[in-house]
């Protein structure tokens, strides 16, 4: 059916997209890694946004028998868009998957979730051998956290107990993540708020310890998976 309307065939992207020739070089790359039969799980973000493009350009070049596991509605969408079939967690399992990051330190350790989708993104990760992480020099940092707050997904009636106890850790601010317009906060695709919680220090255990508090849903800390940073 040809809608015929002003958003028909356009990426469902809400911002603009930097350092593009980067993320293309890596997009290119990665589009060299999808053989015939496979699963792939889709991140979300531009540079994953860049990469489906790739990858739907030789699925559909060379007439390959793939599914897409998307990690988002937007990675749902955009997989619409390039004509990718998709398929969920539930019916398939990925053979890999490729996704964006924020930061990531010298050990590959990761903050994700700057769009919000770190639950879905985790748990494809965490159902995949392997995850191409996509990332330009800029997500680099020395120390995690340098840069941006570890987002953390918590059930809306849980939020106040979260955030008490998130101060028995070492934090040095907890904000709740707010829309644009500041006129309330920003829900995820589950209907959860989002705690963006700066640590003054980020050991490998912490992920772990706020998973267990009650209430928290996922964190947008992604580490010890099995992924291959790959940088241009
Ligand atoms: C997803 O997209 C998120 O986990 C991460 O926050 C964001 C990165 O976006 P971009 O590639 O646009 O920098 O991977």
């Amino acid at each position: 059916m040809n809608w015929n309307n002003q958003l028909a065939g356009k990426p469902v992207w809400a911002g603009g997209i930097s350092n593009r020739e980067a993320k293309e070089r890596a997009a290119a790359r990665v589009s060299g890694y999808v053989e015939d039969q496979q699963v792939i799980g889709v991140g979300s973000g531009s540079t994953a946004f860049i990469a489906l493009e790739k990858i739907a350009e030789r699925i559909k070049n060379e007439g390959l028998d793939v599914y897409a596991v998307p990690t988002s509605k937007e990675a749902e969408m955009n997989c619409a868009l390039f004509g990718l079939r998709t398929t969920t967690l539930t019916a398939a399992k990925p053979d890999w998957g490729f996704d964006g990051a924020d930061e990531v330190d010298n050990a590959g350790r990761l903050i994700k979730g700057r769009g919000g989708a770190l639950f879905a993104e985790k748990l494809v990760m965490a159902s995949s051998p392997k995850t191409y992480i996509l990332v330009d020099e800029s997500k680099y940092v020395q120390k995690l956290g340098e840069k941006y707050a570890v987002p953390v997904e918590v059930d809306p009636r849980a939020v106040h107990l979260v955030e008490t106890k998130l101060q028995e850790f070492p934090c040095v601010d907890i904000q709740l993540r707010m829309a644009a317009a500041k006129d309330g906060p920003v829900l995820t695709e589950a209907g959860n708020l989002l705690l963006e919680v700066r640590f003054q220090d980020i050991h490998d255990g912490l992920e772990k310890e706020l998973s267990a508090i009650p209430g928290v849903i996922e964190t947008g800390l992604f580490i010890g998976y099995p992924v291959e940073i790959l940088t241009v």
